[in-house]
């Protein structure tokens, strides 16, 4: 597909720099002929509407990308309903109507593959979107997100404005959250397997049943994908970006164990929640357009398990 968003010599903002798809978003319109534009969180409260339009106005950015968001796992989601309904409604309405009103020539909005229905046919196409009730661990957040694609073709509709989104799978990558009750579930195993290792415990305990199936993307692959649909894509339609595959959550705990050298047994809490059971993305739509995830997944899980800083004392 033929660019039709050169990138050279435009001022892009990549808002939430500092989280794991934003910093990777960075890193990746470092190999190109742009200039990034960030601004920290004491600097700039997203939620605040003044405070991100008097940023625009003063900036100006040619392009925005919107990586800023309140994410965490599913218990943090169960757990904090208000603030990821609130903080997420509230960033994604600030910082889209600020870029309507400053011009802002192209916006990539950021949603997650959350936004469609429990029970939606797999892999789950782009017209699946608000075809069928949503998963109660996630709603919140599942809610924001689509409120966030409906923005941003609200004012493509309305004021012709080249705001375009993409729905990623669930991501991993440098820079994720390890904090065993808000975390998503990469990290949490990944975390949870090193410290049985270095206490020499005979076991793990992951939430759920182990059954639920899930897709995972690198986050440098979800960045070269989001610079990929800035540079190419403009429709109305959100694009789902994902890795085509994927596996329980008992195999993912398997494959974790093993990177990580952990010999133990993995038992299973069904007190916590499964969450939906299956969100496999379809890839028809980026593939079709000549874009593909280049990490292997179990080399994307030893890479982020050995570029993990853990506290000295769990150091192998
Ligand atoms: O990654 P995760 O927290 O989020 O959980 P979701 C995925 C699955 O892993 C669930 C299981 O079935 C969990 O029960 N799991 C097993 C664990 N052990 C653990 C553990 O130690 N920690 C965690 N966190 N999970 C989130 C949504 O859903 O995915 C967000 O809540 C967002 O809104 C995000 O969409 C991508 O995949 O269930």
């Amino acid at each position: 597909m033929n660019v039709i968003y050169p990138l050279k010599g435009k001022r892009i903002w990549v808002a939430g720099h500092r989280g794991m798809v934003g910093s990777a978003v960075v890193r990746r319109l470092a190999t190109e002929d742009c200039e990034v534009l960030t601004v920290g969180r004491d600097e700039l409260d997203l939620r605040r509407q003044a405070e991100v339009e008097a940023w625009m106005d003063q900036t100006r950015p040619d392009a925005v990308i919107l990586a800023a968001a309140k994410v965490g796992g599913i218990l943090a989601n169960d757990t904090y309903p208000a603030d990821f309904l609130y903080e997420n409604l509230m960033i994604e309405a600030n910082i889209i109507h600020a870029a309507h009103r400053t011009d802002v020539e192209k916006l990539l909005f950021l949603g997650s593959s959350c936004i469609y229905p429990k029970e939606a046919p797999q892999p789950i196409v782009e017209s699946a979107l608000l075809t069928g009730p949503l998963e109660p661990t996630n709603e919140w957040y599942a809610i924001a997100k689509i409120a966030g694609i409906k923005l941003a073709q609200a004012y493509r509709r309305q004021h012709g404005r080249d705001f375009i989104s993409a729905m990623p799978t669930n991501l991993y990558g440098p820079g994720d959250n390890y904090d065993l009750n808000t975390s998503h579930v990469l990290p949490a195993l990944i975390r949870k397997a090193h410290e049985a290792k270095m206490a020499g415990a005979d076991h793990i305990t992951i939430w759920g049943t182990g059954a639920p199936r899930r897709e995972f993307l690198h986050a440098d692959d979800c960045a070269d994908a989001l610079v990929f649909l800035l540079q190419r894509y403009s429709g109305d339609e959100h694009v789902n970006v994902g890795s085509g595959e994927d596996i329980t959550i008992l195999e993912l705990a398997q494959l974790v164990c093993e990177v990580v050298g952990f010999e133990g047994e993995i038992q299973t809490d069904p007190t916590k929640p499964d969450g939906t059971m299956r969100k496999l993305m379809s890839e028809y739509t980026l593939k079709t357009m000549g874009w593909e995830p280049q990490t292997r997944f179990r080399d994307g899980v030893a890479r982020v398990y050995e570029d993990q800083r853990f506290p000295s004392a769990m150091h192998p």
